[in-house]
């Protein structure tokens, strides 16, 4: 078994309804080992948006990171998102694979840490609650330390 953590983020119709539709459909396919809770959080690198909520997971998986990014894309298109040329266009859902286990990959389709979570208190916040202790395999650096050096915290604030 591996461990993964995602992200996951709405901004489009029922967000809420959205994050718990993702987390059903996604336990039935991954051992949700255990959830955050969702955070309102400003748009970050989005042009006039509505606020997004987010949350992030830890899960336990026998799928490989590639196996895992492809039933995040099948579950994003089944519930109902769009492919955009827009950059980060409003949706319904978007799940992100932050980390799998302390594997670095760095691939065209897929980069494992994600690449811009140290730079994002939407993501360091709801992980700093599950996770404070996890180290970045590539910073070495643990999740606390990584909210303590970022800027945008104001943005988050728990939705529930
Ligand atoms: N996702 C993005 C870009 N910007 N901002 C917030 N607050 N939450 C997100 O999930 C988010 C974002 C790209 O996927
Ligand atoms: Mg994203
Ligand atoms: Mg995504």
């Amino acid at each position: 078994m591996s461990v993964a953590y995602l992200c996951l983020g709405s901004n489009l119709e029922d967000r809420e309804k959205n994050l718990l539709w993702a987390l059903a459909l996604l336990s039935r396919e991954i051992n949700l080992e255990k959830t955050s809770s969702v955070y309102e959080t400003e748009p970050v690198d989005c042009e006039e948006q509505l606020f997004f909520l987010n949350l992030v997971c830890r899960i336990t998986t026998t799928l490989n990171p590639r196996e895992l990014l492809y039933l995040a894309k099948v579950i994003e298109n089944k519930m109902g998102r769009i492919p955009s040329r827009q950059i980060n266009a409003p949706r319904p859902i978007d799940i992100d694979i932050l980390f799998y286990d302390m594997q670095i990959i760095k691939s065209n389709d897929l980069i494992i840490p994600h690449p811009r979570l140290v730079e994002r208190a939407f993501v360091l916040i709801p992980l700093s609650e599950i996770a404070p202790e996890l180290v970045h395999p590539e910073f070495g650096s643990s999740v606390v330390e990584l909210v303590s050096r970022v800027e945008g915290c104001g943005g988050v604030q728990k939705y529930n």
